[in-house]
């Protein structure tokens, strides 16, 4: 039986999907039980957090209408009914496809696997040969490919207030992904993750058009991508999102993984004020040798009237080793840390800040927990539960107190303890950030407990479990797990229906008007998992529309 939300709009698919292949699906599925288990739900996320007004019906845009378009804006009125996903069906014969053989690992930890590590089966450059010839460098909207291919449909989740406003005088609305593309040197290093495949939809050509055209068909206004290779970025990615309009700023990662994280927005909508590319990456501070990195920027609204505010967006990929949690957070602390430095306007306040990225922790686990509710305890607490990806915990050693050296130069709140000291970044807001407070720039505290601290009064975006059924929802999903580590926080105004209880941070907030439904991981199985046909990541995009009170 399918959840109720998903009954009308992935019938179609299901019932396809049941003719397939069913091998992998039924595997797949007894992982569930499992998965629910993992941690629990409703100890942190009581789903009474749903909104009642979330009853909006399924629209299906590429109905009798949809070579009505062509060319056009695919979604004209997006984001404010509903959308959907392509998602592949198992149906395809082709031959000298088979799926991966599955390949042991030999060293788990992949982010410091060194030169000498085997390339998996198969070979990197039989990946990339090109199955589809001439790719164009401009992707093409317009050519027909996703024709004849099963969907199952994303809900557009609306919770704007239906107050009959009209005018949009005094308000700013915008629209923000955040969306790991799935990089192609890290597919082929970890192939095993993808066995569940059909060979040529992991062809990085084959690939790209599909990334392409969801990012043309979600027409964000504000892009934060993940796993973005070093070369497509530059040949193929940048080139495509310019002409559609957006100003893209990159930050590659450290070290010799040629991926990085990207953030575009629409010129004809913010004004760039600033860039601060971060990296985790330490030369003398043992704890920090991994290439993680992450990109704030400040963006200012292009709307009529002279003090606009501003809003900081910020994007990152945490490290994936489940055993790290005490580099998972102190990568975050940094990144705080630098957000608190550029996103200050006065008087200890802050603009609204959107905080996008693949934090590689689950729901519910500690580090999800200290980025929502700005404090966490940790005495005790092993490194290996901090991120919650595997249920029995690999990593034993007890988090250190202080977690980070103080030579980092951060503080438990996770604030520079030195103002000044980190490099100046590019640009400046222009008169906008004033000097620290006397409260800011007062010496930390010299008691270290066991507590870390952020300034910010952050709410994610999606609620992580589908009120009606109970189950998780899902943001990557392969033949190693289908769990939730992508989120979109936001600093939420006192109106917003996801705003933490209690919170009265020190930011000016946004609103959430609405989401991009997630599915669960029995959807997803049933059409094959990610990457697929249509799905060209083992990602889903996360699509959430904000309102900003002028
Ligand atoms: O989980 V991810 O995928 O956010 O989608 O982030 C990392 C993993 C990414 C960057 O290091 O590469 C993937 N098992 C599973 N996934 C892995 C592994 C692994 N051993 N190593 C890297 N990744």
């Amino acid at each position: 039986m399918l959840p109720r939300h998903l009954q009308t709009v992935g019938g179609r698919c299901i019932t396809r999907a049941s003719h397939s292949r069913p091998v992998c699906m039924s595997g797949n599925f007894l992982r569930y039980p499992w998965w629910t288990g993992h941690y629990q739900p409703f100890s942190f996320f009581p789903v009474n957090n749903w909104h009642p007004q979330d009853n909006s019906r399924p629209y299906h845009y590429f109905g009798p209408h949809r070579t009505a378009l062509p060319g056009s804006h695919i979604f004209p009125w997006f984001p404010t009914h509903s959308s959907w996903l392509h998602t592949s069906n198992f149906n395809m014969d082709a031959k000298g496809d088979e799926p991966f053989r599955k390949r042991k690992k030999g060293i788990e930890d992949d982010e410091y696997r060194g030169p000498w590590a085997k390339r998996p089966y198969p070979p990197a450059s039989d990946l990339r040969a090109p199955p589809i010839q001439g790719t164009p460098k401009i992707f093409d909207p317009t050519s027909p490919q996703t024709e004849g291919k099963a969907e199952i449909k994303r809900r557009w989740e609306d919770f704007s207030p239906h107050n009959h406003e009209r005018t949009s005088e005094g308000k700013f609305d915008f629209t923000v992904m955040s969306y790991n593309i799935l990089s192609q040197d890290l597919l082929e290093d970890n192939s095993s993750l993808y066995s569940h495949c059909r060979r040529p939809y992991l062809f990085w050509n084959y690939r790209l058009p599909n990334i392409l055209r969801e990012l043309q068909e979600m027409n964000a206004d504000i892009l934060c991508l993940q796993e973005v290779q070093d070369d497509h970025y530059q040949e193929q990615i940048k080139p495509n999102l310019e002409a559609l309009g957006y100003i893209c700023e990159y930050k590659v990662r450290t070290g010799s993984k040629p991926d990085g994280c990207a953030i575009c927005f629409k010129s004809d909508k913010f004004n760039l004020k600033l860039v601060k590319p971060v990296e985790y990456f330490r030369q003398n501070i043992a704890l920090l040798d991994r290439d993680n990195i992450g990109l704030v920027l400040i963006l200012q609204p292009k709307t009529r009237g002279r003090d606009v505010p501003m809003i900081c967006v910020a994007n990152t990929h945490l490290l994936y080793n489940p055993r790290r949690g005490d580099i998972k957070l102190t990568q975050l602390a940094i990144l705080l840390a630098e957000i608190t430095e550029v996103a200050q306007i006065q008087d200890g306040r802050f603009c609204p800040i959107v905080l996008c990225g693949d934090f590689n922790s689950v729901p519910g686990s500690p580090l999800h927990r200290f980025v929502k509710e700005g404090t966490l305890y940790y005495e005790g607490l092993t490194i290996g539960k901090v991120s919650g990806q595997e249920r029995y915990s690999k990593g034993q050693r007890i988090l250190s107190i202080p977690i980070w050296p103080k030579s980092l130069g951060i503080t438990q709140k996770c604030v520079y303890d030195s103002p000044g000291k980190d490099e100046t970044p590019e640009g400046s807001l222009e008169g906008q950030i004033v000097e620290k407070t006397d409260e800011q720039t007062k010496e930390p505290d010299i008691r270290v407990d066991s507590n870390l601290w952020h300034h910010f009064s952050l709410s994610s975006a999606y609620s992580h479990y589908f009120p009606d059924t109970g189950m998780p929802e899902i943001t990557t999903c392969h033949s190693k797990s289908a769990i939730t580590v992508d989120y979109i926080f936001y600093s939420a105004e006192h109106n917003d229906v996801f705003r933490q209880p209690g919170s009265e941070g020190p930011c000016n907030g946004l609103r959430l008007l609405g989401r991009l439904s997630l599915l669960n991981e029995q959807d997803l199985w049933s059409v094959n998992g990610l990457p697929n046909e249509t799905n060209s990541s083992d990602h889903l995009s996360l699509l959430a529309k904000f309102r900003l009170e002028l």
